[in-house]
């Protein structure tokens, strides 16, 4: 198995996910003004420590999205924040699109950018330590939209993308991500993923890249979060796992799932009906932001000197999310919050 096949199959392996701390700036001074926490890059950093360096990262994380910033800062041990994430068993890894514009020709939609020096640029992540890279395209839904404007130009993009991080050595996760803003019904994300899916592998496969060595980051297959209709977990993992069936080519390793907006709770047993299912060769894991991260960013800001108990729920988090890659999660588990 060539190396890239080898990084992309230990990223998800069985029990571990990918934790996606690679929000921007932007994204995480959000974050953290809704804590009261001022976004200093001495904080960012702070936050992010505590969380790479929590025990739940041995078992349960076999990669790490980093931002820019994040992955040439270095940690309070004098150690680089790739070093520290690999002497936990980790994957250190890079978000390198530089964010969703305005398309023009369809601008009430998103292209995603970032191609322009994209090579050089992954050459230096790859001396940083970085051995993965991440891409997010985002599909808005209404009766409109998407647009094959959109689709098509996103997923043209997607598959530049891949073949330079794959010229670079690196494993490509690729994001198409269909938001849950709107009040469509279930079955119309199913029919817009569907859409998105085909002409990403449409384009991957215009491209040469070699789909053992990529990861396939989606969104899951959900109501609009302003739906009449809502589902229960059994009907989200059923129509999830048929789209991707339908959609994704049987070599791609893994798929690990967005969490998109949904509580921790929901996402780690909606993760975990799909497995209950999964009758594919696909391991299905989860690449989380929100999901891992929002009740240890809570508890951080309300005492950032109190490590352990934020590395405690991080860890449970982990564990919880862990769990539900085979299975093997159930709600009483929820009340355990040990490391
Ligand atoms: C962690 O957030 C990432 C987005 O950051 P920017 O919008 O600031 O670039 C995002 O790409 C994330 O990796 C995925 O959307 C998954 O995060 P969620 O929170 O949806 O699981």
């Amino acid at each position: 198995m060539n190396e890239i096949e080898n990084i992309a199959k230990q990223m998800v392996a069985k029990g571990k996910g990918i934790l996606a701390a690679d929000e921007s700036t932007g994204t995480m001074t959000k974050r953290l003004s809704s804590v009261n926490v001022e976004s200093t890059p001495e904080n960012r950093l702070k936050f992010r420590e505590t969380l790479f360096s929590a025990e739940g990262m041995k078992n349960h994380i076999g990669g790490v999205i980093l931002y820019d910033e994040t992955i040439k800062q270095k940690t309070s041990s004098g150690k680089t924040v790739p070093e520290l994430i690999k002497s936990f068993g980790s994957i250190p890894g890079i978000k390198v699109d530089t964010g969703a514009k305005k398309l023009a020709g369809s601008p009430d939609e998103k292209i995603t950018e970032g191609l322009d020096g994209l090579r050089e640029r992954l050459a230096e992540y790859y001396n940083l330590g970085a051995r993965f890279t991440k891409w997010r395209a985002v599909y808005i839904i209404s009766k409109k939209y998407p647009s094959a404007l959109a689709i098509k130009s996103n997923a043209h993009a997607l598959a530049r993308y891949s073949a330079l991080v794959q010229e670079a050595k690196m494993v490509p996760i690729v994001e198409p991500e269909v938001l849950m803003d709107g009040e469509h019904d279930i079955n119309r994300c199913y029919d817009v993923t569907s859409s998105v899916l085909k002409e990403c592998y449409k384009e991957l496969k215009l491209h040469n890249i070699n789909l053992k060595g990529t990861i396939l980051k989606p969104n899951m297959i959900l109501p609009g979060n302003k739906s009449k209709t809502k589902n229960n977990s059994q009907e989200i993992a059923k129509m999830t796992l048929k789209c991707l069936k339908e959609n994704v080519p049987s070599e791609v390793p893994g798929i690990a799932f967005l969490s998109g907006g949904q509580t921790e709770i929901e996402a780690t047993q909606n993760l975990n009906e799909i497995n209950k299912i999964n009758d594919t060769s696909f391991l299905m894991s989860f690449s989380y932001g929100r999901a891992l991260q929002q009740s240890a960013l809570k508890s951080w800001a309300r005492d950032i000197k109190d490590i352990n108990k934020t590395q405690k729920i991080f860890n449970h988090r982990s564990k919880m999310n862990g769990l539900s890659t085979s299975a093997k999660w159930n709600l009483n588990l929820e009340k355990q919050l040990t490391a």
